[in-house]
């Protein structure tokens, strides 16, 4: 029974080396440079729920992993992505090397629930973005009126 005991651990932790180099982005050794932009809150119709959209632009040659965000106006922020007209709810979202985060209207999105009020239009709101590899990093994300879409 020992013997099965420690190749079931043995196997677990591999499982989770295997997560932890991924999540390293062992891949020519370079770090996550980030920054984060284009943020906006489209005020919402009911205290309740809010969604929140923005762009983590990644200069380094690191992959890094958005794992999630805290904010004075929700108790509860959750990532969301879509696929067709399902929604779901994710642990992380990828931040590739050289590459973009792009949180859009009809794509991937960030959920606030159990708000503290209905923001007000010109509001800004604190969010604190939490990161796999990077330091958090805070920005200030002004509410903008429900039918606002981002100039590309
Ligand atoms: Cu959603």
């Amino acid at each position: 029974m020992i013997t099965r005991h420690r190749a079931a651990a043995a196997a677990a932790l591999a499982l989770g080396l295997t997560g932890t180099l991924t999540a390293c982005g062992d891949d020519g050794g370079g770090r996550p440079e980030l920054s984060v932009g284009g943020a906006y809150i489209p005020r919402p119709a009911m205290s309740d729920m809010a969604a929140g959209f923005l762009t983590v632009t990644n200069k380094g040659g690191g992959e890094d992993k958005l794992t999630s965000i805290t904010t004075p106006l929700a108790r509860d922020v959750t990532l969301h992505t879509t696929k067709g007209t399902q929604m779901r709810q994710v642990g992380s979202l990828d931040v590739p090397a050289n590459g973009e985060l792009k949180l859009t209207s009809g794509g991937d999105h960030l959920m606030l629930t159990k708000l503290v009020h209905r923001p007000k239009l010109g509001e800004k709101v604190e969010f604190t973005l939490h990161f796999a590899t990077s330091d958090p990093i805070k920005i200030k994300v002004p509410v903008e009126p429900m039918t606002y879409r981002p100039k590309d």
